[in-house]
């Protein structure tokens, strides 16, 4: 093939991918107000662009038909300086900048404007290298997927511990910076930045950290889920529910222990409506005894329902029912989950969660490695997977 037969196929291809909206973070796909606003604003200034670039291309192509060298021309006449188009040129262009800047501000306007009645607010965490979010209204806190009910406002308030993160879920809108917003003086409100939009479709959307925050910024992605509201509140109510993330065993005896494991049954196992999906499972009650019992995990992650109450990690309820692991960058199912487990940092450098055989020695202090063996990061898998 010819160069210019390969160059030409390239940009075919090139044009041709660019007609598709499927791409997962495609911004010129809009599907909740925020988004459609900014895409308006976006395709009319494209327009007005195509239509200047039309008149500036057609009158120089006449100009360079009409005014071309001639045989035995003379040298044209020169001019220097000419009021009409100094005068020309300046206010042309800046009516031009006039006309763009009018639906943009109108459009900045209307995408900062205040929280409507009726929005449910959500408290989104902009931790390195993971989203929290939590629904005050609901009092529920999550991880990495944000499940949001159809057509319904929210207002996403938004924070960091750490350093400066930024929200973009491109389908929905935004982006919008995630500030620290620990260091306030005494008596000051801590500076939270918001981002207010109506999803308008149900569906599964892709979003990702847009402000760089350090080693494992490329991997804190994070997906949406709009539902309709039914299938929102039964989530919701599953989640205070917490099936399957029954109290710990907890039993003090440690031959008791083996007992209740070998049975697959927690100690205050008492209420059997409880006992859902994996419950009888020996590997999901063993991975149960060690998160709860034996391993440091619940110093840094909580299970509703459970005595798992650490903040520092991602709430781990309904575990079992996300898609994806570790902020959207891994399918979750039990080998991806075992391999994190054994060992974040091949997948996060600089995660705040130890491995099975390293300390971590990072912001949130010093942390033993967690020691587990492969069948007892497999049980805890299993657990995790269970809690749906
Ligand atoms: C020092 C605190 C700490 C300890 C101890 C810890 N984790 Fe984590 N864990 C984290 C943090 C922080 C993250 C988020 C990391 C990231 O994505 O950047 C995390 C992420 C996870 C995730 C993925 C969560 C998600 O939303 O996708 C799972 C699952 C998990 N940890 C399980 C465990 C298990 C099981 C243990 C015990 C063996 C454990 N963790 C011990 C802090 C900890
Ligand atoms: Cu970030």
């Amino acid at each position: 093939m010819s160069l210019l037969a390969r160059g030409g196929a390239v940009l075919l291809l090139l044009l041709l991918a660019a007609c598709g909206t499927e791409y997962p973070q495609n911004s010129l796909s809009p599907h909740s107000d925020f988004a459609e606003t900014i895409h308006q604003l976006y395709v009319s200034i494209f327009w007005w662009t195509m239509f200047i670039l039309a008149v500036v291309w057609i009158i120089l192509a006449w100009v360079l038909v009409k005014f071309r060298a001639r045989e035995g021309d003379e040298k044209p006449r020169q001019i220097r300086g000419h009021l009409g188009l100094e005068i020309g040129w300046t206010v042309g262009p800046a009516l031009i900048v006039i006309a763009i800047a009018i639906p943009t501000i109108q459009a900045v306007f209307a995408t900062q404007r205040p929280v409507s009645e009726d929005a449910m607010t959500i408290e989104v965490t902009g931790h390195r290298f993971w989203w929290e979010f939590h629904y005050p209204e609901q009092g529920i806190t999550t991880a990495n997927e944000l499940v949001l009910p159809v057509d319904r406002p929210v207002n996403l308030r938004l924070g960091s511990p750490d350093v400066i993160h930024s929200f973009w879920v491109p389908k929905l809108g935004g982006k919008r910076d995630v500030n620290p917003t620990v260091a306030v003086r005494e008596g000051e409100d801590p500076k939270y930045n918001w981002l207010f939009f109506t999803p308008q479709e149900t569906g599964y959307f892709y979003g990702q950290c847009a402000e760089f925050c350090g080693e494992s910024h490329a991997f804190m992605s994070m997906r949406v889920l709009v539902e309709t509201e039914e299938d929102f509140q039964a989530w919701a109510d599953r989640w205070r529910e917490s099936p399957g993330a029954l109290p710990p065993a907890g039993p003090e005896d440690p031959e008791d222990e083996t007992e209740l494991e070998m049975a697959g049954v927690p100690a205050q196992a008492d209420e059997p409506d409880q006992l859902e999906i994996g419950d009888d499972d020996p590997l999901v009650a063993m991975g149960r005894d060690i998160f709860l019992n034996q391993a440091t995990c619940l110093a840094c992650h909580a299970i509703e329902g459970t005595s798992a109450q650490g903040d520092r990690g991602p709430n781990l309820t309904l575990f079992g029912e996300r898609t994806t692991l570790a902020s959207g960058i891994l399918e979750n199912n039990p080998e991806n989950l075992a391999a994190w487990i054994k060992d974040p940092w091949a997948f996060k450098p600089a995660a705040a969660m130890p491995g099975v055989d390293y300390d971590m020695q990072g912001t949130a202090g010093y942390w033993p490695a967690t020691a587990l063996s492969d069948e007892q990061v497999r049980a805890v898998a299993a657990y995790l997977l269970s809690l749906k």
